[in-house]
């Protein structure tokens, strides 16, 4: 069961569930917790999402072809939005091995990223505000003063304001590895800037998932029609649960509008590689979704 947000042609921005190839518009219903996205994840704290789904008569609402918004944003034409409005997104980091040896290899400082692996306490970093997320579709991009980018492709976690993970989604944590790896107190730079962070493209209902922790996960980088970078991983390396991930997240914070929390990154490109102008981005997630983005340089 998949939920996506999505811009109408007049610019009203609604919610949908997927159908196969069809999309139902849940927000024509009128149901005040299909209102939009917050208040989705608002009734999720005493409703499950599933049972908010299936309570409603699909039948009588409004219905679009997937294909017909699985389409670059622009204004007066209907398309897909990041699963996303108010919610803060966070990420983790150093999650996996092949992360954590990628941060050794670009930074002075090697033993903060050994450190955290083990620790008890893990790596969560501020990523986004929910209102700069950019959707499937939209671009991403690269900084100007920086020489060094790659693609995080990670499972992202929708969480509500009871800190429960009711859905996932495919997560780009795009970073610059120069800027983080010439001193490590520059991460926010390497991880925060106009379009640096996409999510999408539709949220899996958690309670009709496939097991999250045995989702393989998929990137792949075009330039120009050809692949410059195929990589895979399972959401089963991560070394830690995510449970725990959403638990540090959720000490002494509160989340009303609910939140997302990015896992962390199993796939790094050689340190030959980095992302360029044009490139296309694709994150697959078996059983999650496809998020393409385009690349464009600020
Ligand atoms: O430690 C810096 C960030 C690492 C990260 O974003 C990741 O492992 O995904
Ligand atoms: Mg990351």
């Amino acid at each position: 069961m998949r939920i996506c947000r999505f811009a109408t042609g007049d610019g009203a921005v609604h919610l949908g569930v997927i159908d196969g190839r069809h999309v139902h518009d849940l927000t024509a219903s009128g149901l005040a917790h299909f209102a939009s996205w917050t208040d989705l994840l608002r009734a999720s704290a005493t409703t499950p999402l599933a049972a908010l789904l299936t309570e409603v008569a699909l039948g009588n609402l409004p219905i679009y072809a997937y294909s017909e918004l699985d389409r670059t944003p622009s204004p007066g034409t209907a398309h897909l939005l990041a699963p996303v409005d108010r919610q803060e997104v966070w990420a983790a980091g150093v999650t996996y091995a092949w992360s954590r040896e990628a941060r050794m290899r670009e930074t002075r400082t090697k033993d903060v990223y050994v450190r955290v692996y083990d620790a008890q306490r893990p790596e969560l970093f501020f990523k986004a505000l929910g209102e700069k997320v950019v959707g499937p579709n939209d671009w991403i991009g690269l900084r100007h003063d920086s020489r060094w980018n790659v693609p995080e492709p990670e499972l992202a976690l929708i969480i509500n304001p009871s800190l429960e993970i009711v859905g996932y989604a495919a997560g780009n944590d795009v970073s610059s590895r120069d800027i983080e790896g010439e001193n490590p107190l520059y991460l926010p730079q390497a991880k925060i800037y106009r379009h640096s962070c996409a999510i999408g493209p539709a949220v899996t209902v958690a309670e009709t998932a496939l097991d999250a922790r045995s989702l393989t996960i998929n990137l792949t980088v075009r330039r120009a029609a050809k692949t410059v970078f195929q990589g895979e991983t399972s959401t089963s390396k991560i070394h830690r649960s995510l449970e725990e991930l959403v638990t540090y997240l959720g000490y002494n914070n509160d989340f009303p509008y609910g939140a997302v929390l990015l896992t962390g990154t199993g796939i790094v490109p050689g340190d030959d590689f980095t992302l360029q102008n044009g490139d296309v981005v694709e994150i697959d997630i078996a059983g999650i979704g496809l998020l393409r983005n385009s690349v464009r340089q600020l």
